[in-house]
């Protein structure tokens, strides 16, 4: 059976690319809310009833392991998940905050639902207690990223706007709290400077992922050609340019789902 992953739109395809290179034997089905995102400025309520709606979705696809892709939905709705299913969950802050473990003074950049959250802050304390934690909202970026604007001078500027503040506090670890900031790695090292580890969140959770399938014995050991399908509920403008942006490969096997 397959990964079932979901995201609040087309950026958890990043989480989908990074699992497709850990892992290229499994099979995925990912759900992608196109309708109505952007879940980064909703209330908690609404995104809680969202998320449950997702899982429930692909819980019925009959999925082996449920990746919550979202940086949002893992922030404010992670628990909701859990609680309703039958099989693994895993989710995206757990994974970066796993990840950034080593730091001392750590970094941590997401939407403003999960900055105000504090869920990073919680889940990096759980793994290193005497780091210090530096956030900062972005809301900026998933525009920017959407637009293509990865090696642009406006988004340079924003870049080192944000990362003034967390800068001067002397961070040596940055967390990517998004599923669109892998896209803007090359820009953010070059503001950052080399001095400050980057995490990815999508890597770290392909980590995780290919950890819990082998400890779970519940691994595809191919060789074997994966199918992958993509469940979104709209198809909106440039969809198709945007999402292959994310994948880095053509996007196949679209499905519409209308809610
Ligand atoms: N996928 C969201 C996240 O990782 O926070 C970003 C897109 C959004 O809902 N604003």
């Amino acid at each position: 059976s397959p990964i079932g992953v979901f995201d609040s739109g087309i950026g958890g395809l990043t989480v989908v690319r990074a699992l497709m290179e850990r892992l290229p034997y499994e099979n995925i089905v990912y759900f992608g809310d196109t309708a109505r995102v952007p879940y980064g400025v909703k209330s908690v309520e609404t995104i809680a009833h969202f998320t449950t709606q997702i899982a429930q979705f692909l819980l019925e696809k009959d999925v082996k392991l449920l990746v919550i892709a979202c940086n949002t939905m893992a922030a404010v709705a992670a628990q909701v998940v859990k609680d309703l299913s039958p099989v693994p969950v895993l989710d995206v802050i757990d994974a970066g905050a796993a990840s950034a473990r080593g730091g001392k003074k750590i970094g941590v950049i997401g939407t403003p639902t999960t900055i105000n959250s504090n869920a990073y802050a919680r889940a990096i304390h759980d793994y290193a207690p005497d780091s210090r934690i530096h956030s900062q909202a972005c809301p900026l970026f998933v525009p920017l990223v959407e637009e293509g604007w990865l090696d642009n001078e406006v988004t340079r500027l924003t870049a080192q706007d944000y990362m003034k503040p967390l800068l001067a506090e002397h961070i040596d670890t940055l967390v990517l709290g998004c599923t669109h900031y892998p896209l803007l790695k090359p820009l953010l090292r070059e503001v950052v400077g080399d001095g400050v580890a980057l995490v990815d969140s999508a890597e770290a959770m392909a980590e995780q992922v290919a950890a819990v399938l082998a400890e779970k014995s519940l691994a595809n050991p191919g060789p074997a050609q994966p199918r992958y399908d993509f469940y979104v509920t709209d198809v909106p403008l440039r969809f198709q340019t945007i999402g292959e942006r994310f994948l880095g490969r053509t996007l196949n096997n679209v499905h519409l789902v209308k809610w």
